[in-house]
């Protein structure tokens, strides 16, 4: 023990001496909800920082003519707006160099502003409402597609593919859920489809029985889910035991693998279609499936949706520092805004003027035997 302290002290003699300088720590936050119901994204997006991280440090990244360390900083928002703020707050406060973040649009969007004031970078990689974007800050990024994107093409494919005649919508209210489904009504009705009814929930409801009676009445043959998985399964489920039988469709949101464990059986065969904000195609199919095979690996779990986006933005913004040879966000952020075919193993990344990726790709899924498959991917 003795020996333990002579020898810390001698090291710390040394660095204030110049002799040996201690190395560069640059902190990279990451939020998302790791508690509440939806904690299996919020993980799931945490593990893709986590996995980036350790490979960067595994491999050396250098930075001002020395190799660098990065330090994750993760923080739970539990997709509440206001621990939102706190949490990015904190961020700021202890000093990271850039944010991986948030999960949930109606978490990212007051949080940017945040960041935006401090010039910190923050990147999302799930977080699809429009605004987050349009709000004039330079600091704003996302490498997903956006919910006009999702819900347009949602809607076309549920009047011209799925033939609905009767279309039903139902959104949590969350800044994702309405605008999500108000895009998909949209395009519904821009394809000269019919929405039969509209009804509203939130993202922490468990008990949809009285709306889905409500729509049960009109007969729906598609239902649109605006909201994520922890509530469309339950919902699914209560959709089996009134004998609605419709198509069940949503966004991103849903398309995770456990939507098949919280609906159960409720989930039949080619019953639910659903869009993930991404898609790789031809020779990047290989560098993601890599990635998920390293994923379940080093977690002992499946990717649920994000976890390859969130690896993609770590990178990324690394990428963007080591051009810069600088980790202080004034540096690095004009090059991070000027990215061009990084190359993620959720396809290249470009952005454009917003800070959205450039040419953003839709995979449409579905489930067949408790299992999404991908039907097409779509620009
Ligand atoms: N994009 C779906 C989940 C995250 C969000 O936008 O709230």
């Amino acid at each position: 023990m003795q020996m333990k302290m002579k020898l810390v002290a001698i090291a710390a003699l040394a660095m204030a001496a110049g002799v040996v300088s201690a190395q560069e720590i640059i902190k990279i936050g990451h939020v998302g909800p790791t508690s509440g119901g939806i904690a299996h994204l919020g993980k799931d997006n945490e593990n893709g920082a986590k996995l980036a991280i350790e490979e960067l440090n595994a491999k050396g990244v250098k930075i001002g003519g020395k190799v660098v360390k990065f330090e994750l900083l993760a923080e739970d928002d539990a997709g509440d707006p206001k621990q939102g703020t706190s949490v990015a707050q904190k961020l700021v406060d202890q000093k990271v160099k850039g944010v991986v973040g948030h999960l949930n649009s109606g978490t990212s969007i007051p949080a940017s502003k945040i960041y935006s004031d401090a010039g910190i970078p923050q990147i999302s990689p799930s977080a699809t409402n429009p605004k987050y974007t349009r709000q004039g800050f330079k600091t704003t990024f996302r490498v997903v597609a956006d919910d006009v994107h999702l819900g347009g093409t949602l809607g076309r494919y549920a009047v011209n593919t799925l033939k609905g005649k009767t279309i039903a919508v139902i959104d949590d209210r969350t800044a994702y859920g309405q605008g999500v489904a108000d895009e998909f009504k949209k395009a519904v009705t821009g394809a000269k489809g019919n929405v039969v009814g509209h009804e509203y929930t939130t993202d922490k409801a468990t008990d949809f029985m009285a709306i889905l009676t409500n729509l049960k009445a009109k007969k729906p043959d598609v239902i649109f889910f605006g909201g994520m998985d922890a509530v469309a399964g339950p919902m699914l489920r209560q959709m089996k035991s009134l004998g609605i039988n419709a198509k069940f469709m949503g966004g991103d949101g849903i398309c995770s693998a456990e939507l098949a464990k919280l609906a159960g059986d409720a989930m039949a065969d080619d019953q639910v279609y659903c869009a993930e904000a991404g898609g790789v195609e031809g020779a990047q199919k290989a560098g993601m499936e890599a990635f998920k095979t390293k994923f379940k690996a080093k977690f002992n779990a499946d990717v649920q949706i994000y976890a390859p986006y969130v690896y993609d933005s770590v990178n990324v913004m690394v990428a963007a520092m080591v051009k810069a040879d600088s980790a202080e966000p004034a540096k690095y952020l004009p090059v991070l805004a000027k990215t061009v075919n990084f190359a993620g193993v959720t396809g290249p990344i470009t952005f454009d003027e917003k800070g959205d990726i450039k040419n953003g790709a839709l995979t449409l899924k579905t489930y067949k035997g408790g299992k999404a498959v991908d039907l097409a991917v779509i620009r």
